[in-house]
């Protein structure tokens, strides 16, 4: 199946996070098929923290979506990520944004993301890995672009 994923950094080496965290994904049961340039952008929700540097991947995998997730947080913890504030400071966060046109709102697992609409960190590296992506409200990517400064790198 195919999924998209949201990695974002805002604590210590942020390159090294997301470089870090694409290459734990990458396996025989998941393969990245496309990476967006990596986006400084302000923060989100909770707005006293530093800059985020965000990335989207699209990957193809084998996993169910809660198995992907469970890799996703493996990751999270291999790479010291510690839970204390929501929406606060993080080394890596690995989200799930669309997996195929799947639907969950189990508590472990929201899909889509809940957010992915309202935020520019999540749709401005989306929209250029995916130009032609139709959100799961039905309104093309290129009409919709959420809140929040973002800066691509390169
Ligand atoms: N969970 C439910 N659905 C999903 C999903 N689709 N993908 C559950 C991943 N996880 C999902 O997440 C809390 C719980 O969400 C998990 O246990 C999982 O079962 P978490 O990563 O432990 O905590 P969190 O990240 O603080 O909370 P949350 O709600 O996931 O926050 P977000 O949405 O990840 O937002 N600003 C900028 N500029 N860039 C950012 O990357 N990130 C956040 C965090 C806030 N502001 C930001 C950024
Ligand atoms: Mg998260």
């Amino acid at each position: 199946m195919r999924a998209f994923l949201g990695l974002g950094s805002n604590l210590g080496d942020r390159a090294l996070y997301l470089k870090e965290a694409i290459s734990a994904l990458e396996s025989p049961t998941i393969k990245i098929l496309a990476t967006s340039r990596i986006y400084e952008t302000e923060p989100w929700g909770v707005m006293d923290q530093p800059q985020y540097w965000n990335q989207v991947i699209e990957i193809e995998t084998l996993f169910e979506p809660l198995d992907l997730l469970h890799v996703c947080q493996e990751i999270e913890h291999r790479l010291g990520r510690e839970r204390k504030v929501h929406w606060g400071s993080r080394t890596i966060d690995i989200d799930i944004l669309i997996y195929d046109n799947r639907v969950s709102e189990s508590e472990e697992l929201t899909l889509p993301h809940p957010y992915l609409e309202e935020r520019a960190f999540v749709l401005a590296p989306l929209r250029e890995i995916a130009p032609t992506l139709v959100l799961p409200s039905g309104r093309a990517i290129q009409v919709v672009s959420g809140e929040g400064k973002v800066f691509p790198l390169s």
